[in-house]
């Protein structure tokens, strides 16, 4: 059993981001046996659900002529644009029916402001918005997350970079993690995490 200062961090294991997902990230489902494996060694045990409504600002179909996987500038910067994916109360938007969700403490939603995204499990992507998990982690005591999920160079790696930030020890468990790679996105967030001082396992 890890100390109890400890939380693993499971982000968006869900439907959409798995093989025939709207968003399917190649093998995200693989990670799913390992992840259970893991939530029996930790006391805290903290899942996010990306949860957005039709229509959100984040999907190409909200924007005329724009197709998925091209760059837009929002009013907080950069912002690629996705298929529609994990909307509220889909079997999409679903966690993997195999994941061990029972052992959840918390369930974090995230992405349900329609015209912001949400990436990280702590702040919404104006950097500002929290979610509340900061709070919630620093009234338990916990001083060290272990994140793993989908996807790792997305919202993997901004929550590990917003916990860092937070003044958590993190660590990124990479067998149990996968991503989207978009234009070389996977060996850019893996740079900028371990200069942030994240320990990629
Ligand atoms: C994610 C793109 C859009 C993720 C969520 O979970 O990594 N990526 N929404
Ligand atoms: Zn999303």
């Amino acid at each position: 059993m890890r100390p109890a200062n400890e939380a693993l961090l499971v982000i968006d294991v869900q439907n959409d981001f798995c093989p025939k997902g709207a968003l399917a990230v190649t093998d995200g489902d693989t990670i799913v046996p390992l992840i259970n494996d893991m939530l029996g060694q930790y006391q805290t045990r903290v899942f996010t659900q990306d949860w957005h409504l039709a229509g959100h600002a984040s999907f190409a179909s909200s924007h005329a002529d724009r197709a998925p996987f091209e760059m837009i500038e929002m009013p907080y910067g950069p912002q690629v644009l996705w298929p529609d994916h994990c909307i509220q109360g889909s079997n999409g938007a679903a966690f993997h029916p195999d994941l061990r969700t029972d052992s959840a403490d918390v369930i974090i939603r995230k992405g349900m402001d329609p015209s912001l995204d949400s990436y990280s499990a702590f702040f919404e992507n104006d950097h500002v918005t929290p979610t509340g998990l900061a709070g919630y982690l620093s009234a338990r005591g916990i001083t060290l997350v272990r994140l793993v999920g989908l996807a790792t160079d997305y919202c993997v790696f901004y929550s590990a970079l917003d916990a860092a930030g937070l003044g958590l020890d993190v660590e990124v468990d990479r067998a149990a993690c996968r991503a989207i790679d978009l234009d070389g996105s996977l060996k850019a967030a893996e740079a900028r995490m371990v200069s942030k001082g994240i320990k990629l396992l």
